[in-house]
């Protein structure tokens, strides 16, 4: 049996601890688990069935089922500093993230622990699990370092292709979220940087692709440690045409009718106390009935695509756990599932170097367009603090609209299926 302690879970160090704890099972001659890491980019707290929310993710829902779900998980207001937490098991002030690569301080530039890439001074876990028999591989956003010595293949990764950026285009013609970011936002796979991608590039079935092709690498008799890093749902929302138009009508009725709906659910599944006092939104962002009709539109069709988007990441959890069971690996592997920080309130034109006349100059931004590879839109603030229902605010602030973000910890082997963990405020 697998027993997750507090200790293992302090500081968002789980994976680390796990090592650990798996690299003195070995001495017991137990057989050492594989662990395979899903980070989800931008991803709200209630957006997933599991957590109440009404997009459909049936293999999320698997994972819930098969393991425990914790609902006071908290990680950092952004993605690097949490992703370098998450690989290291120390805090960000110390790993070199002290402070997102792009925003130093004149104070901060190149001091200890502001570097913008993962220091010499920490060891990543697959560092540590390599040096311990493990075959290690990612597919996904890294974001802790893009110059040679600091990308994927030089932290601990037998195998990775990586995008190296904080967001990027999801298709393959590569446009960065704004100029200022472009520099860094480029792939590499074990190092070497791709002057292009495929024709057919989507980024969740590509890294799926990828991980899946990796795992068929993986030696006989060796565990894999798999680090698979969706850029999914994050900005700009984007998926295949044939995801486009699932979620058609659903959000017709209004950011609160939603997140009442959420919060609902929240009640039903235990998340939250059953007399707990409807909690609205934070009333920053204008009001449903306030917005015209074309306005209104517009923002449906965007959390339209954005929910499409999560359902395509949960199909193709689905595939790679379905791979898994059919290569015999699934009962031994322990499944972390989990997303980087609250749902995203920025609108394009909000990141640094964009203003919406570059926006609008670059971009088919017509609603017929919405999700298209040349069309650069974003959920909003209103609909990012719907996601992070019950909380309020979001991503970039230490609301708990920011910070507390769904973990699952799933396994054949793990003792405490399909329970809640409430109780427990493990945090970074
Ligand atoms: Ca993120």
């Amino acid at each position: 049996m697998w027993k997750i302690s507090n200790y293992m879970l302090y500081g968002l160090s789980s994976v680390a601890c796990i090592s650990t704890v798996f690299c003195s099972c070995r001495q017991k001659e137990i057989q050492q688990p594989n662990v395979l890491l899903i980070v989800v980019d931008d991803m709200g707290f209630s957006d997933t069935q599991p957590f109440g929310g009404e997009i459909n993710t049936p293999n999320i829902s698997r994972l819930a089922e098969n393991g425990e779900r914790f609902t006071r998980f908290h990680t950092s207001s952004l993605s690097a500093p949490t992703r370098a937490m998450l690989l290291t098991g120390v805090d960000n002030h110390q790993n070199g993230l002290g402070v997102m690569p792009s925003m130093h301080g004149v104070n901060q530039y190149m001091q200890h622990g502001y570097e913008g890439f993962l220091n010499d001074r920490v060891m990543t876990v697959a560092e540590v699990l390599r040096q311990n028999n493990y075959y290690t591989c990612m597919a996904g956003k890294w974001h802790l370092g893009a110059q040679e010595g600091h990308t994927p293949d030089s932290r601990g990764f037998d195998n990775s292709f990586a995008m190296l950026g904080g967001g990027a285009c999801h298709f393959s013609n590569q446009f960065a979220l704004s100029d200022d970011e472009a520099p860094v936002t480029f792939y590499v796979e074990n190092g070497m940087r791709l002057d292009s991608l495929p024709g057919n590039f989507y980024s969740t079935r590509y890294y799926t692709d990828k991980m899946i092709d990796y795992l068929d690498r993986c030696p006989d008799g060796k565990p894999f440690f798999a680090y698979l890093a969706y850029t999914a749902p994050h900005d700009p929302l984007q998926v295949e045409d044939e995801w486009k138009d699932k979620y058609k009508g659903k959000y017709d009725c209004g950011y609160d009718s939603i997140r009442h709906a959420r919060f609902d659910r929240l009640k039903q599944l235990g998340i939250i106390p059953s007399d707990m006092p409807y909690i609205g939104l934070s009333g920053e962002n204008p009001a449903w009935d306030s917005l015209t009709d074309t306005q209104k539109a517009e923002q449906a069709r965007k959390m339209e695509i954005y929910a499409s988007m999560i359902e395509c990441v949960d199909y193709h959890i689905g595939r790679l756990l379905d791979k898994l069971e059919k290569n015999g690996k699934l009962d031994n592997t322990l499944v972390i599932f989990m997303s980087d920080n609250g749902a995203n309130p920025k609108e394009p034109f909000n990141y640094p170097g964009n203003t919406p006349e570059i926006i609008n100059n670059r971009f088919d931004n017509s609603l017929a367009n919405y999700g298209s590879h040349d069309s650069f839109v974003s959920q909003g603030a209103a609909w990012a603090e719907v996601s992070n229902t019950p909380y309020s605010r979001y991503k970039m602030t230490t609301n708990e609209g920011g910070i507390c973000t769904p973990l699952i910890l799933s396994g054949k082997r793990f003792v405490h299926k399909g329970s809640l963990d409430t109780h427990t405020p493990y945090c970074t």
